[in-house]
């Protein structure tokens, strides 16, 4: 590890004990079966050729016995070393640290007892390499990944796309960041090496040997997702963070099931967003608090540069309405749980219950010049709302019937694609995400929707008025202003986004990214048609 990293790391690593993270017997690389080598295509020469690995492996995560966990583990073929950082003491796989424009080649070992696939979550990459559940491989075999970075600057991540299996995947420990670089954004200057921080939020529950314990019994225990009673920032519970009275950046991912999150400082000091999904926003934009949902990365500033040495912050969850994501409140209709109760594993730690996050102790001085510059980045203006017909959206519904979640009227298939899924190449939509219609005995949830392949531009939100207060609990930290791949459409809510169908034709997906809802069928295809120029 570079000493730039473990920097980064110092304050995350006093919490955590020492690490211990041991890996499974690895398999020699000519035992495996080049299955999918199929992806591999003669022609490309990569720019950068990764090793990834996923397999059972243990975590020392709370004091005592190990914790069983699935991690992905990598190393780099070709390439400065730098492409890869562990994160120490972390089941999480490395972070990838990749450049626009870069030729990337990424061969990956399924070493799990079961089948897997891999996404790259917000990377635009042809339909053979998004990870669609298709092209999953069994234990034991490859898969080859092929693309270019076309993406701009940006904090995207990775994690298995199991058609009914996503869900404990990720929670057993699989998934990592992937940061993309660009000249533009070096050329601002914003912190990096020990100034940037990277926080992936996920909830998890132990059991009393430290293992960890997901949803069982009925399907009815996933209708609300998945939530944790332990709050973990990449791996560790309640790190603290030693820092510095200077500016810092942090990159964070909710890499929770269902969980989210509603940011903010516990001293009172605005959140600095600078980033959504999809790279910097135009101009920094100050909240009072940040709105993370299941998939969504936010980008943002901490000045500490005023902040005198012996300040402790936290990073928190405050508090908001849990209606809209509990299954038997909101959506029954009844409050505080109603005759129903939660449909869901029991939690000590709701949906809308406040929570500390992480602890920031200002340990030193330290002078920075940095200014956070007041243009972050420009944006095409055919990108904007008053240059889009709005009333020729493409209309797919949210809603719950036939005691499942449905998107576009249906669950997933597949290979199957309506009429209303098929888009033509190089051609711009508007698509409508509308969960204010009637569902069946009333149910209606938030759902976190994820476009693969593609980042998008939010156009408008417009929620019934009847069911506005939960919505308004929310609303002030919803990151909308970039560009984005995943976006929170709330009961009773319709979204409009705008997207650019370029590049790539093929079969994608997109779908809720309640990783639960997700397994339980609220996916869809969609289908590029043309031909790539
Ligand atoms: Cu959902």
């Amino acid at each position: 590890m570079r000493r730039r990293d473990f920097l980064t790391w110092a304050g995350l690593g006093l919490a955590g004990a020492t690490v211990t993270c041991r890996r499974g017997p690895s398999r020699s690389r000519n035992a495996t079966t080049e299955l999918s080598d199929l992806g591999a295509q003669s022609s490309f020469i990569p720019d950068v050729e990764l090793a990834l690995t996923a397999a059972p492996s243990a975590a020392q995560i709370l004091a005592g016995t190990l914790t069983q966990v699935w991690t992905y583990s990598g190393s780099v073929v070709k390439g400065p070393p730098s492409i890869l950082q562990n994160l120490p003491g972390s089941y999480l796989g490395p972070i990838i640290r990749l450049q626009t424009g870069q030729k990337v080649r990424i061969r990956f070992t399924n070493q799990l007892p079961e089948p897997t696939i891999v996404h790259w979550h917000g990377l635009h990459v042809p339909e053979r390499m998004d990870g669609h559940p298709r092209f999953m491989i069994p234990q034991g075999q490859r898969y080859v990944y092929e693309f270019e970075v076309v993406n701009r600057a940006g904090t995207y991540w990775y994690h298995p796309h199991h058609h009914t299996r996503t869900g404990p995947q990720v929670y057993n420990g699989l998934a990592g960041l992937l940061v993309v670089s660009d000249g533009t954004e070096a050329a601002l200057g914003l912190p990096s090496g020990s100034e940037e921080i990277v926080c992936i939020l996920q909830d998890r529950t132990f059991d009393r040997d430290n293992q960890l314990v997901y949803i069982s019994g009925s399907p009815m225990n996933s209708m609300s997702g998945f939530l944790g009673d332990r709050i973990l920032v990449n791996g560790q519970t309640e790190p603290t963070l030693s820092l510095a009275t200077r500016p810092y950046r942090f990159r964070l991912l909710n890499g929770s099931n269902s969980r989210v999150y509603k940011l903010a400082w516990s001293d009172g000091t605005s959140i600095t967003v600078i980033g959504s999904d999809g790279g910097l926003l135009e101009q920094p934009l100050t909240r009072p608090y940040l709105t993370l949902i299941p998939g969504e990365r936010g980008d943002m500033v901490l000045d500490l540069s005023h902040h005198p040495v012996g300040t402790r912050l936290q990073l928190r969850s405050l508090e908001f309405s849990g209606a809209p994501f509990e299954m038997g409140m909101g959506g029954m209709g009844m409050r505080g749980g109603g005759m129903m109760g939660r449909m869901g594993q029991q939690t000590s730690t709701p949906n809308g219950a406040p929570f500390s996050i992480l602890t920031i102790e200002v340990q030193r001085r330290e002078s920075s010049n940095f200014k956070l510059p007041a243009t972050l980045s420009t944006f095409d203006a055919s990108w904007q709302s008053e240059q889009v017909d709005q009333s020729a959206a493409r209309r797919l519904t949210v809603q719950f019937g036939a005691m499942q979640w449905l998107l576009n009227g249906r669950t997933f298939e597949m290979n199957e694609v309506a009429t209303n899924e098929t888009v033509s190449l190089d051609s711009k939509e508007v698509w409508e995400f509308d969960n204010s219609g009637a569902s069946m005995m009333g149910m209606r949830l938030a759902h976190p929707l994820h476009l693969h392949g593609r980042q998008f531009r939010i156009l408008n939100r417009r929620v019934d008025p009847a069911l506005a207060a939960d919505w308004e609990s929310l609303r002030e930290g919803f990151n909308d202003a970039g560009w984005k791949d995943t976006v929170l459409v709330m009961p009773g809510e319709r979204v409009q986004i705008l997207v650019h169908f370029t590049r790539y034709p093929g079969l994608f997906l997109y779908h809720c990214h309640n990783l639960e809802h997700e397994d339980m069928g609220m996916m869809r295809n969609y289908r590029v048609v043309g031909r790539a120029g």
